[in-house]
């Protein structure tokens, strides 16, 4: 007779999967509330210490950690001296185990749970089993994961086991599935102790689905949330459209990092390629779309738009006017939502923007190999600022410059960002010289640029950048500083009554 250890926590599809290998002729084993749960069920399960003769101790934290369940798991059935073994000592072998774990990441999660109830949700005895039965996987069918159930019991309805391709890929799903776990129990605890780039980095991921492509059509490509994904993208909730891309997801989030720089003020920020080509900011989010829309209304075009508040029938209205992939807000009124969602192919997404807080690290990949940081966190308020000038910033234009700073810390490197109005008018990213990047800033701001302030996400090597700027009209500048030239920007400034402060910070971004 053949005979399944069950032993699980999350009891879903339990019984009529049980029901089944009793219908199949197997003999069922399992632990206290398993047992129970069976029992209940009106099957008739042996209990654990029934085959180890020995009881359940120390609150269950050793129920199945025995030579009788080992021996039964690990005995190779091809090895004749294993057998004669096993048979002496009274060990009878174990054809499947199907166990899943104590619940460690959703006890982690709970809010105001203790380090004891966590500590005690790491489970020793489950990955136990599961990797004895699955190094046997020749001869031991290991199920982790109930979600393979139905498939389980129907191959041995037709071919009264499972086929060795299914035990293979069933053992490769435990190594992962314990893995993980592991991986989740070294996060947790590494955390604990505030250790922040031990030797080896155990990070775990979950996928939350599977993309029709990456950033082309011809890469293949998947989503992955990590431990937190409340703070994320993956915690957004889609009302309409169409599956959200690999290249959305990357917008997606770096229109949210944006938002975050604007807690407590209306804010739209409209994005394209991870780079701002909009940002708005006004007393209503309606006046903050308006500024965003105008920031650049070709830019726009096949954009993504994020706000801090909720998206209401007269933004809508204009929204709907113009292509946009996705629309991120906090939430969208019933108008507002009739109007949107006659536009098949538009995403709407809800995600509350204003309770997120940064996750902690910045990871990139190198190939083959991962590079990780601290988050850019970094806020600069105006007692942090050091006018160089002769002339100060007024009163405005200081305004301006802490906004114009916030947002060229979320534009790609070589960065200059042109701003007035709580406006963006001109965003220069990327080029590989800085002089490159204020020319396309300020050829986009046109005849704007007249009055505005200028701010750079680095120092000015030379003093070219700030020619070009006054030469537009920019009034006041905003730029760490630390060049061994920076007396020539100054001067540069002073000579047409420029005003000038350093932050002492820079903010590339690669
Ligand atoms: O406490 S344990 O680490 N020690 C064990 O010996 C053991 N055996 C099974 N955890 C153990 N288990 C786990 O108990 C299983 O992985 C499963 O998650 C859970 C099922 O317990 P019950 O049947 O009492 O609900």
């Amino acid at each position: 007779m053949k005979r399944a250890l069950v032993s699980v926590s999350d009891k879903s599809g339990l019984i009529s999967f049980v029901q089944g290998l009793v219908d199949a002729g197997y003999e069922i084993i399992s632990t206290g509330g398993t047992k129970k749960a069976l029992e209940e069920a009106g099957l008739k399960p042996i209990g654990i210490s029934e085959v180890t003769g020995f009881p359940e101790i120390l609150d269950g934290r050793v129920k199945t950690l025995h030579p009788k369940v080992h021996g039964g798991l690990l005995s190779v059935r091809t090895n004749p001296d294993h057998m004669k073994q096993i048979q002496e000592l009274g060990i009878d072998p174990i054809d499947m185990v199907v166990v899943n774990l104590y619940p460690f990441k959703q006890t982690v999660q709970k809010p105001g749970v203790s380090h004891e109830e966590i500590i005690e949700n790491i489970d020793i005895g489950g990955p136990s089993m599961l990797r004895s039965a699955s190094k046997n996987y020749q001869s031991v069918t290991v199920v982790c994961d109930p979600a393979d159930y139905d498939n389980v019991l129907e191959e041995i309805k037709a071919n009264g086991d499972t086929t060795p391709a299914t035990r293979e890929r069933l053992a490769a799903k435990v190594f992962r599935t314990t893995a993980q776990y592991d991986a989740m129990i070294a996060e947790y605890l590494t955390k604990k102790t505030g250790e922040e780039f031990p030797e080896k980095l155990t990070i775990t991921f979950d996928k939350v689905q599977d993309l029709r492509y990456g950033e082309n059509p011809h890469q293949k490509a998947a989503f992955y949330k990590g431990m937190q994904p409340q703070y994320s993208l993956a915690n957004a909730k889609q009302l309409h459209g169409k599956e959200l891309s690999y290249n959305n997801i990357q917008d997606g989030n770096a229109a949210i990092e944006i938002l975050k720089e604007f807690d407590g003020q209306h804010a739209a920020v409209g994005l394209k390629h991870m780079n701002p080509c909009g940002i708005g900011l006004g007393n209503t989010i309606d006046e903050a779309w308006d500024k965003c829309f105008e920031a650049d209304p070709v830019s726009i075009f096949g954009g993504i738009v994020a706000f801090n508040d909720e998206v209401n029938e007269t933004t809508a209205e204009k929204l709907s006017k113009i292509f946009l992939e996705i629309i991120i807000a906090p939430s969208f009124s019933q108008d507002a939502l009739d109007i949107l969602t006659k536009k098949k192919n538009i995403r709407l997404m809800t995600l509350d923007v204003t309770q997120n807080v940064h996750n902690t690290f910045k990871y990139t990949n190198v190939n083959d190999g991962l590079l990780v940081q601290e988050m850019d966190m970094k806020q600069v308020k105006k007692e942090d600022l050091r006018c160089v000038t002769n002339r100060k910033p007024t009163e405005e234009e200081m305004d301006q410059l802490l906004f114009a700073w916030k947002v060229v810390k979320h534009v790609k490197s070589n960065a200059i960002v042109l701003v007035k109005d709580n406006m963006t008018i001109g965003v220069g990213a990327g080029q590989m010289n800085r002089v490159g990047s204020a020319e396309i800033a300020i050829k986009e701001a046109g005849k704007k640029a007249q009055g505005s302030v200028m701010s750079s996400d680095a120092f000015f090597p030379f003093k070219d950048t700030v020619q070009t700027a006054i030469e537009a009209g920019v009034t006041a500048i905003i730029q760490p500083g630390g060049s061994i030239r920076d007396q020539e920007s100054i001067d540069e400034c002073n000579a047409h009554n420029i005003a000038m402060v350093f932050t002492g910070v820079r903010h590339f971004k690669h």
